[in-house]
């Protein structure tokens, strides 16, 4: 019953929400908001969005914090609003921070020339406890965006770190940006920054050393084995605007390369393999711990006794956990309550 009335609420919600620029922002709002708790809303909301999204073209920019990524973006709508006159949403992602804030805010003040603008919608995300993190919620939230009608979604990232990568290669283009600079490239190269990237952005090109950073990054992309798309590098002045346009048309280069050798469809379904993989493999490593360090818990005690070793005590483990999530799950479970995670994977 429970479920059945949060689903009619999550509908209503979803069709007021529907219609791009025209629909109603709260509602997105609040949607969003569910998306990133995750918890049986959220997942009940990921089952009526994903059915329903498909359309939508996602480009993520990740990159250092101060590399340029909120002044590019900024330049990214104004570029997308004249080219397309379609609506663009923004993700700003900051999972270093449990609340918006600090640098988010910083990127809202860098995106005000569109505050004014209806066919844009700004939003920022923070880690707010779904299921497998931001980078778990991020998908989700792309997909809310998709279904209510916003075609192209830009994620921004804070920094380079790993959820940060995760979350902009689950987008459809990747752009990663560099600033001028003596080891800029080493760097991200070692961050695994360009081994996601299909664009790379050398940004404050108005900077001495831009001529070394486009040779490193050159030279290091000989050295990886990409042979159907080779990310162009792109020189960028994001404060004065120069080079966004060509950036935007690589942004649609890429796209089209995509779409063209069905790359699209392919990176899309694999990326919702890894995207199952990692949800599920974050349920069950949270049943396992539970399962072992329960209070009282009997395995602890032989373990500490030394009749049993931890390789016997995994496949206890392993075991008692598998049998949970194998019994059928109650009917009603309290939203996020009894923390019954068989239960809960099952979105009940
Ligand atoms: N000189 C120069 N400064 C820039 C350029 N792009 C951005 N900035 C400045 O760099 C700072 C950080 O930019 P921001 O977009 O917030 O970086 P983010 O942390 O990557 O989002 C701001 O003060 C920008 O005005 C550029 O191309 N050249
Ligand atoms: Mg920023």
């Amino acid at each position: 019953m429970r479920s059945q009335a949060r689903g009619a609420a999550l509908v209503e919600l979803l069709e007021s929400a529907t219609g791009g620029a025209s629909g109603d922002r709260r509602s997105l709002a609040r949607l969003l908001s569910l998306a990133e708790q995750g918890e049986a809303s959220g997942r009940e909301l990921a089952r009526l969005t994903y059915a329903r999204s498909s359309s939508a073209y996602s480009v993520g920019l990740t990159g250092a914090p101060g590399a340029g990524k909120s002044t590019l973006t900024s330049g990214l709508i104004t570029e997308a609003r004249r080219e397309t006159g379609d609506p663009v949403a923004i993700l700003a992602v900051d999972p270093t921070s449990p609340l918006s804030g600090g640098a988010i805010l910083g990127d809202r003040v860098r995106m005000q020339d569109h505050a004014l603008d209806r066919c844009v919608f700004i939003r920022s995300m923070a880690t707010r406890g779904h299921h497998g993190g931001l980078a778990a919620a991020v998908p989700d939230a792309l997909r809310l965006l998709d279904a209510t009608g916003w075609p192209l979604v830009l994620v921004e990232t804070v920094g380079v770190g790993q959820v940060e990568v995760e979350v902009a290669a689950s987008c459809d283009t990747v752009v990663v940006v560099l600033n001028p600079g003596w080891g800029d490239a080493v760097q991200a190269n070692k961050a695994g920054l360009l081994e996601v990237a299909d664009i790379l952005v050398i940004n404050k090109a108005d900077r001495p050393g831009v001529r070394e950073t486009k040779r490193d990054l050159v030279h290091m992309l000989q050295l990886s084995h990409q042979l159907e798309w080779v990310p162009p590098i792109i020189e960028t002045v994001a404060s004065s605007g120069d080079g966004i346009g060509d950036l935007w048309r690589a942004i649609g280069s890429h796209r089209v390369h995509l779409e063209a050798a069905g790359g699209l469809e392919r990176r899309r379904t694999s990326r919702i393999v890894d995207e199952t993989e990692r949800l599920a493999t974050s349920c069950f490593a949270q049943a396992v711990t539970k399962e072992l360090r329960h209070e009282g818990s009997e395995l602890l005690a032989d373990l500490a006794t030394r009749s049993i070793d931890p390789g016997e005590a995994a496949d206890h483990v392993i075991a008692s956990v598998a049998t949970r999530f194998a019994q059928p799950s109650p009917p009603a479970s309290p939203a996020g309550g009894s923390g019954d995670e068989a239960a809960r994977h099952r979105g009940s």
